[in-house]
């Protein structure tokens, strides 16, 4: 064993677990967490590193975590079950945080759409679970990441790395800089919409990708929303956008030769029959013209960061080689192009969804 492997050994040791300890490998494709597979001789585990610089308040994060589950619990529908340290805690806490989760079995997450069935049912279940978090009291969470889709906010903090230009990085992505730098104006429109009250604010679940919610290996309907580390107050569009980014798309959100990378109205159509059946009693009618905006814009936003941790040194996402989040904010950029373009059909598309 690794004097890594030792260390998460030890780290899950402390927890309330069945059985002994067999094996613990790396699991799944998450950027922001290290994520272990942890199996003793009685269960399978999913310990997880939180990480601590992206989260610093583990404390509110952890009871957000806990709140939400315990209220999807009670109401009957499956999600993530906290499995306590040994002291009691939801987590363990020192220089490394730790927290640990039952493994959701008989499960499966997809990195990329194989099918629109099964987009379209992971935007139901994004729908239903915005419905529930409505029951949820905004008051009891924690904003875990202030301003986290405050998309002139992002802005602000690119050109800030921009202008640093730490690692001398700009002058290998003067085009990406023009696109951002050319989109300025199309910024503000959510973020000024929640200010003057025309864009509701909700609690949202604020990171809708296709690997964060867990589908039925067997019948693809969808078993659990995970990763809940971001739910907190936001809007609508920022969930239906991002799942949109992630997943509408013929490619992987690193594929390096964009002429694969193409945004896919059928996929958008999908999605949004999905999500727009489970959230037709409570979206407005504001809300419902700009979910394609929602979409163009939550791409947009993604690259922009991506591109901001590039030139930054690749300190915020989990990074595999130097130019990852480089390519990263290319394919985010190729697609955000591509769903300005179609935003009337879209919106077609979308009142089609609501009329179903
Ligand atoms: P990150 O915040 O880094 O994205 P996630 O919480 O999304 O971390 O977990 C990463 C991956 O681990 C998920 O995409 C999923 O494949 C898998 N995963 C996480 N929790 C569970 C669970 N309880 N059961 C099964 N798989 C899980
Ligand atoms: C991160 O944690 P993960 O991999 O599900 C990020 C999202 C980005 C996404 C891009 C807390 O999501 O905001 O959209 O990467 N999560 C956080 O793939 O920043
Ligand atoms: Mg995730």
């Amino acid at each position: 064993m690794t004097e890594t492997t030792i260390a998460y050994k030890n780290a899950a040791e402390r927890f309330c677990l069945e059985g002994t300890v067999q094996d613990i490998r790396p699991y799944g494709e998450g950027h922001i967490n290290v994520t272990l597979l942890v199996t003793t001789d009685k269960k399978r585990y999913i310990l997880q590193k939180m990480n601590t610089r992206v989260f610093p308040d583990s404390d509110g994060l952890m009871r957000n975590i806990c709140g939400v589950t315990e209220h999807l619990r009670s109401r009957g529908i499956e999600t993530l079950e906290v499995i306590p340290a040994k002291d009691g805690a939801s987590y363990v806490k020192g220089a490394e945080c730790f927290r640990m989760y039952a493994f959701i079995e008989n499960t499966v997450t997809y990195q990329q759409v194989t099918d629109k069935n099964v987009f379209r049912n992971s935007g139901k279940a994004f729908g239903e679970f915005q419905n529930y978090l409505a029951e949820f009291n905004a008051e009891q969470l924690n904003e875990t990441i202030p301003r986290f889709h405050d998309t002139p906010k992002r802005f602000a903090d690119f050109l800030l790395a921009l202008e640093k230009d730490e690692f001398a990085r700009a002058a290998r992505c003067r085009e990406e800089i023009g696109y951002v730098l050319a989109q300025k104006d199309t910024y503000s429109k959510i973020t000024d919409g929640i200010k003057d009250g025309s864009i509701p604010l909700r609690v949202t679940h604020n990171d809708t990708k296709l690997n964060n919610i867990l589908m039925d290996e067997k019948t693809n309907e969808a078993r659990a929303v995970i990763d809940l580390d971001t739910v907190m107050p936001g809007s609508m569009l920022y969930d239906f956008g991002d799942s949109i980014r992630f997943g509408a798309t013929t490619a992987a959100e690193d594929e390096p030769d964009l002429s694969k990378v193409h945004f896919s109205p059928e996929l958008f159509e999908a999605y949004a029959q999905g999500f727009c059946g489970a959230v037709k009693g409570s979206i407005t009618p504001r809300e419902a013209e700009l979910l394609p905006y929602g979409a163009y814009l939550m791409t947009v936003e993604c690259g922009m960061r991506f591109l901001t941790d590039y030139l930054s040194g690749n300190v915020y996402f989990a990074t595999k080689y130097e130019e990852h989040n480089l390519i990263r904010c290319r394919t985010q950029f190729a697609l955000a192009k591509e769903i300005e373009a179609n935003f009337p059909a879209l919106q077609k598309l979308v009142m089609q969804a609501l009329q179903r």
